[in-house]
């Protein structure tokens, strides 16, 4: 499934987080995408742990329930002292949310194979409509109108997954100099990083990952410190689908007629859990070998082939790809699906047949913990982040001392010393990387 977009505007957002200590919303299920149908909620969002449901109406409240118990379609009443009621009215921004805790915790959610039902005083989804039953009596305590103004049909209906952001470590768990000497020094060695095999002029980077990872921006956002102010270059968004669909090489140039830098970013498709979709896993092995040109168009339905217009044949090491970096987005790594972990696992494979290091990228950091969003610096003083790459290592296989935070940017114009030297580590770690491989694969340049 491509991405699904939520809802929620920043200001919403930061209204219903508001109702929590810190916590991080993922979007589990959207009706207008998934249906409004209790089955497909009950496919997304059994299991998943504290959920927070979200309503909207053409009056513009937005209004649900949390409960701290994972929907399991039990038959029971689930007891949940922590369960709550709520509403937001987008035309009155300024007012709080109104918050209605539980009033008899023994009934707080009815836990059947219906839509989410907040002991019977707020159902949503009942016969598979687009409206909510309201019911307000002795389980929860509210005023309907108060609710939602009197409206009861629905524009949208979406489940978030809520998870604690968890506390701030007081001292870090990797240490960074957040300075700008620091900066200028981690720009100089990849400035005069050199690969030490002649023959190769450039480290080539592979960048593969789900839809909207981040992967065109870790270009774009690379390329921006070294020209001195935020550029895009690469189309970077959101889109259902992938929204990048050729192959590119891209160079790093250091300000705007500088000479490329020792590094090449090779930027792919998408990766969809679907076969048939995204970027082809055999595609990932043609680029590793050096045979798939800069600007090929990538094909879903079939894989790069050897009489593909434009396929290299005799691809030597200086057009083979020397490190991998998988970019995966911090936000979704608790709700990746096991079909796409399947294909991450698959490419894994692959590549450490053919031997090339890999590393992940763990991107939007600033969107998965608020904290971080407002410090860049501490992101190694995040547990919520922390907790993130450790998950990210287990689901795909990969040490975290091999994980590398990095925030993008992507509504900046001006650069920022700290998130550029998050940017600047990833870089160096690659780095590190291929010289591993080059020591592996000495001066032999015969492949196949
Ligand atoms: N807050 C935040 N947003 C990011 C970050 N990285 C990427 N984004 C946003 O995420 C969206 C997707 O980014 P892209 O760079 O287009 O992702 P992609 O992996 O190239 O996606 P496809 O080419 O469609 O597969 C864009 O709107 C970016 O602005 C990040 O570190 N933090
Ligand atoms: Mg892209």
């Amino acid at each position: 499934m491509a991405e699904v977009k939520s809802n929620l505007s920043k200001e919403a957002e930061r209204k219903l987080r508001s109702l929590f200590e810190p916590v991080n919303l993922s979007l589990l299920y959207k009706a207008n995408v998934h249906g409004y149908n209790s089955a497909e909620f009950h496919s997304k969002c059994d299991r998943q742990g504290p959920t927070l449901t979200v309503g909207y109406n053409k009056p513009g409240f937005i209004f649900g329930g949390y409960t701290s118990m994972s929907f399991a379609q039990t038959g029971q009443h689930l007891v949940d002292e922590k369960a709550f009621i709520f509403s937001w009215n987008s035309n009155d921004p300024e007012k709080q949310p109104l918050r209605i805790p539980v009033a008899n915790a023994q009934y707080a959610i009815l836990d059947n194979n219906g839509g989410p039902n907040f002991g019977a005083a707020l159902v949503f989804l009942n016969n598979n409509v687009a409206a909510v039953i309201t019911n307000p009596g002795q389980y929860y305590t509210f005023n309907a109108e108060e609710l939602h103004g009197g409206d009861l049909n629905l524009t949208e209906c979406e489940v978030y997954r809520v998870e604690s952001l968890g506390y701030m470590l007081e001292k870090p768990w990797r240490t960074v100099q957040w300075k700008a000497e620091k900066r200028k020094e981690l720009i100089d060695t990849i400035r005069s990083y050199k690969p030490p095999v002649t023959t190769v002029p450039q480290v080539r980077v592979l960048l593969v990952g789900p839809v909207g990872a981040g992967k065109s921006s870790f270009f774009n956002s690379v390329n921006s410190v070294f020209r001195g102010h935020v550029t895009s270059q690469a189309s970077a968004g959101s889109s259902a689908t992938s929204l990048t669909t050729k192959f590119r090489s891209y160079f790093v140039k250091e300000g705007r007629d500088g000479k490329p830098l020792p590094v090449v970013l090779c930027d792919t498709m998408g990766l969809e859990e679907v076969t048939g979709a995204g970027l082809d896993v055999d595609d990932v092995v043609s680029i590793i070998n050096g045979h798939v040109p800069d600007r090929y168009q990538f094909n879903p339905s079939t894989a790069i082939q050897k009489n593909t217009p434009g396929f290299i044949k005799s691809a030597e090491l200086k057009d083979r790809i020397h490190c991998v970096a998988f970019v995966m987005d911090a936000c979704k790594v608790k709700i990746m699906s096991a079909k796409l972990e399947e294909k991450l696992t698959t490419i894994r494979k692959k590549i450490n047949l053919i031997g090339v290091p890999q590393l992940v990228l763990l991107t939007k950091v600033d969107e998965a913990c608020e904290l971080v969003a407002s410090d860049v610096s501490s992101v190694y003083k995040s547990k919520f982040i922390e907790g993130k790459m450790q998950e990210v290592g287990a689901r795909l296989g990969i040490p975290v001392c091999c994980i590398v935070p990095v925030r993008n940017y992507n509504n900046e114009l001006e650069l920022d010393c700290n998130t550029d030297i998050l940017l600047l580590s990833a870089v160096i770690q690659m780095l590190r990387l291929a010289d591993n491989y080059f020591d592996d694969v000495g001066c032999d340049e015969k492949y196949d």
